[in-house]
């Protein structure tokens, strides 16, 4: 089961700085809530974020579903993320062979790598790709770049379980450096054999909502307290919050229920 540890307990001992950024974002501003911000325009992007990103950990974007993206949007992402004190999370899932991802990541249309804190990948394609993202990160100089594995997903019938499952957590292993955690379900990595004294991975969690157990295309939902109790470390939630009537409510609602529920898990 997770560590009881505090984020900034957990900070204080940390190999990653840009986990250590992380923690100590979340301990400042008492929130856990990654919002998932999946609106299709710059200018609703960029307002959503700007009138939650004092309630949030992390934006979480999908810039390739934005109609109208450019110079603009990465620097309005930029300059809110600054403001409001949070980090960028691009949801790139990466899930190809290396030479390609680096392309994707390091240059293209979206210029990824050079807004994104933090992307994350598949390891459908093997090791290959994680060891491609991890160069690219260890290149970075200055900038501070984490790699999330999707090592499961909350899709009806997702076949990211079982071996794909711990193969990702075995992968993780081996990228320290650049890999700072899962996005998952659950806390995966506990408990190993495998797993060395200093290790602590961040365990993201998507399909996150508190009124709501799916959609109509096999989206399937849990509750920020069933979340947290699992294991996870940051909540990720797009509709619940942001196409809720009032989204600010809203956002306030997941950061209380997230962050109770973390305040009883270090309390054990
Ligand atoms: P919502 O809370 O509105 O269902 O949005 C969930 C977000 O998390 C979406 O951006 C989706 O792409 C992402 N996501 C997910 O729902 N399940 C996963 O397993 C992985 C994801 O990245």
């Amino acid at each position: 089961s997770k560590s009881t540890l505090s984020y900034s307990q957990r900070a204080k001992g940390h190999a990653n700085p840009l986990v250590r950024k992380l923690f100590a974002i979340a301990e400042e501003k008492k929130t856990n809530v990654v919002l998932s911000a999946d609106l299709t325009t710059t200018k609703e992007l960029l307002a959503i974020a700007d009138s939650l990103g004092p309630y949030i950990a992390v934006l979480k974007t999908h810039i390739d579903i934005l109609s109208d993206f450019s110079e603009q949007t990465i620097q309005g992402l930029l300059d809110v993320a600054k403001r409001h004190n949070f980090l960028l999370f691009e949801d790139r899932k990466f899930v190809d062979i290396g030479n390609t991802v680096q392309k994707q990541y390091k240059g293209g249309a979206l210029r990824i790598y050079e807004w994104a804190d933090i992307v994350n990948a598949s390891i459908l394609a093997g090791e290959g790709i994680i060891q491609a993202l991890d160069q690219v990160v260890n290149d970075s100089g200055d900038a501070e770049r984490g790699i999330l594995i999707l090592a499961e997903m909350t899709s009806k019938g997702s076949l990211a379980v079982g071996e794909y499952t711990r193969a990702s957590v075995e992968i993780a292993r081996k990228y320290p450096k650049s890999v700072m955690g899962f996005v998952s379900t659950k806390e995966l990595s506990s408990h190993s054999p495998n797993s060395a004294p200093e290790e602590d991975f961040v365990v993201f969690t998507t399909g996150v909502n508190i009124s709501s157990k799916g959609d109509a295309l096999g989206q399937q939902y849990q509750t920020p307290t069933t979340a947290m109790e699992g294991g996870s470390d940051f909540l990720i939630a797009g509709r619940g919050i942001y196409a809720a009537e009032d989204p600010v409510t809203a956002v306030r609602q997941y950061q209380k229920a997230g962050w109770e529920a973390y305040e009883r898990r270090i309390a054990r």
